[in-house]
């Protein structure tokens, strides 16, 4: 039996005459979970009371990027360069990573989601990389989505290092950054200027990285990799 991956979705607008309002995710996501033998379920934002019905009927969680985390959930007023927010996805997203845990079953977060996971266990993050410090390094890269545009230097000690080479390198498009590690969480991955590119738990199947695998798995053999380790062996 294929595992079940429930892919936490995201909601925009799209014109066509009218306005309308779209419940959906990349079909990269999709891809991945796919060509690692996953079947991916797609969870549109709904209420957090209906986020253990939905964690019983799968076997693992992808959440996945968009909206800047509230920073009110990590203790912080909203800064001026604070990007759109989206409370019900919080909310939403907040209870499913909370029944995924009582349950049992693995996380893997992708840009956002390794945001969120951090916050969801009490660590927290800059609301843009500007407020880290100064680095010349390019978070926001404007090269081609496949294409890998900084370093990271995996941990040797990690779950990425036992099918990722140490010397890495990855796709880039966040402006903001993990600035306290959960605690029980291990900071897996660093770029050269010290930002925190991924995170894992210490005692729980969760890991989580800064980059988007699904816009280079196509290019990057390495890169679907990260897919197939989450959907069979995390
Ligand atoms: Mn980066």
């Amino acid at each position: 039996m294929k595992p079940i991956i429930g892919i936490a979705g995201n909601e925009r607008t799209m014109t066509m005459g009218e306005t309308f309002w779209l419940s959906y995710t990349s079909r990269n996501f999709v891809e991945g979970i796919q060509a690692a033998d996953g079947l991916p379920l797609v969870l549109p934002i709904g209420q957090p009371e209906d986020a253990k019905t939905y964690i019983q009927r799968i076997d693992k969680l992808l959440l996945g990027g968009g909206h800047d985390v509230n920073p009110k959930l990590y203790g912080q007023e909203p800064h001026p360069y604070l990007e759109e927010i989206n409370e019900k996805r919080d909310a939403f997203e907040l209870r499913l990573i909370d029944e995924a845990i009582k349950q049992g079953k693995p996380i893997f977060g992708i840009c956002r989601g390794m945001q969120l996971v951090n916050v969801a266990f009490g660590g927290t993050l800059h609301q843009d990389i500007s407020l880290f410090g100064p680095t010349k390094i390019k978070h926001v890269q404007e090269s081609e989505m496949n294409k890998r545009t900084h370093p990271v230097q995996i941990k040797a000690a990690s779950r990425l290092a036992t099918f990722l080479p140490e010397a890495y390198s990855v796709n880039s498009y966040h402006h903001q950054t993990i600035k306290d590690v959960a605690p029980n969480f291990t900071a897996t991955a660093h770029a050269p200027d010290g930002i925190i590119e991924a995170i894992e738990a210490n005692d729980l199947p969760i890991m989580a990285i800064q980059w988007h695998p699904e816009l280079t798995r196509s290019t990057f053999d390495t890169e679907q990799q990260l897919f197939t380790y989450f959907v069979q062996k995390l």
